[in-house]
This record gives C-alpha cells, sequence and structure tokens, in this order.
C-alpha cells in the first residue's frame, strides 16, 4: 500500500487506538499489540498509557481483559489505518469470526483519527463506544487528557462522566516507548 495515494502532502496525523485483550496471557498479548504498532510502516508509535485489568462488557463468563491505549502519528488515512489495524489482528492469531463482545486474544480499534468523523456501514470516527467505555476512555486520558474528541469533547470530561467502576491499574508510569 502506497500512503503517496491518498495523502500525497506526507501530512502526520494524530490517531489513537484502543488495545484489547482476554485471552492468551493478555498483558502479553497487549505488549505484543504495541509492539505491532510501532513497527507499523507510514506510523510512529508516540505515546502508550498503562494497561488495566477491567471487567468485561457483555458476556460476564469470560475472563477480565487488559485494556490499553496508543498515540500515533500516521499518514495513513482512517480507512488506510483500519485496514492495517485489521491486518495486525490477524497477524496477532485474532481468529475469525469472533463472537460479539465475547473473548478475544487481541483488538485493535481505531478511536480517533485527527478531527475525522466517518460513519460508515464498517468504519466509524470517533469509535462508537468511545463516549461510554471507560476502558477506553481511562487509558486514553492516560496519554491525552487534553484531547478533543470529535463531537463528544474532552477526555478528561468524558472519562470522569464515565467513572472508573470494574477498572484497576496493572503500573504505574505511561510513558513512550
Ligand atoms: N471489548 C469488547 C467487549 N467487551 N470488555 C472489556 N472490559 N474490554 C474490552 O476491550 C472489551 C470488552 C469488544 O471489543
Ligand atoms: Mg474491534
Ligand atoms: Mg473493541
Amino acid at each position: 500500500m502506497s500512503s503517496l495515494s491518498s495523502n500525497p502532502a506526507a501530512l502526520w496525523f494524530p490517531a489513537y487506538v484502543a488495545l484489547g485483550s482476554n485471552l492468551d496471557q493478555p498483558a502479553a498479548q497487549i505488549e505484543r499489540g504495541f509492539s505491532a504498532l510501532a513497527s507499523l510502516a507510514h506510523c510512529r508509535l508516540i505515546a502508550r498509557s498503562r494497561l488495566y485489568r477491567t471487567r468485561p462488557l457483555g458476556p460476564q463468563d469470560q475472563p477480565e481483559f487488559i485494556n490499553a491505549a496508543a498515540g500515533l502519528l500516521t499518514t495513513l488515512a482512517p480507512r488506510e489505518l483500519l485496514v492495517e489495524l485489521k491486518r495486525l489482528e490477524r497477524e496477532l492469531g485474532r481468529a475469525q469470526p469472533v463472537v460479539r463482545w465475547g473473548p478475544r486474544v487481541i483488538d485493535l480499534d481505531l478511536l480517533v483519527h485527527a478531527d475525522a468523523q466517518i460513519s460508515e456501514p464498517d468504519l466509524t470516527v470517533p469509535h462508537r463506544g468511545l463516549p461510554e467505555r471507560n476502558f477506553v476512555l481511562y487509558p486514553l486520558r492516560d496519554i491525552a487528557p487534553e484531547l478533543l474528541v470529535p463531537g463528544h469533547g474532552r477526555v478528561s470530561r468524558l472519562a470522569a462522566r464515565v467513572g472508573g467502576a470494574g477498572l484497576a491499574p496493572l503500573a504505574d508510569a505511561p510513558g513512550v516507548p
């Protein structure tokens, strides 16, 4: 894939990705996810949140999740980045099909891409679940508390509104990779 076709000026956009796993040593899967993001072409991993142990949303008869968030700079357009995230999920061993809201080895969700607002059958940006999901907002707040999510407002305010029930951070310091 060439990023030049959709972005001839090679502009670097900020983008944020949610990571989730609740199978096969989830914390290790999240680390593999960060590593995969760090080596993605046309992207630079610039921030990674803490890891959080989180209560499952959806069926309760599944293991707890580990969730985290990544901050990228990318020359990819939203749909190009989505394609890359889906490819990474497959490479990292995600089986198809996955039960809706059920267990998964790795989930890489595009949360925000610069000021994009997209509503298409297979791509919603900002991510549809972002305003309600504390397991998305708390990690995102670690790396981008002042981020204005297009159509929804500031991450710190969204996180405060949903509260932290069912979340526990695993480690202390967020930072750069
Ligand atoms: N992802 C889901 C369904 N439920 N629950 C938690 N705690 N964390 C997740 O990442 C998650 C979930 C589907 O993507
Ligand atoms: Mg997903
Ligand atoms: Mg998801």
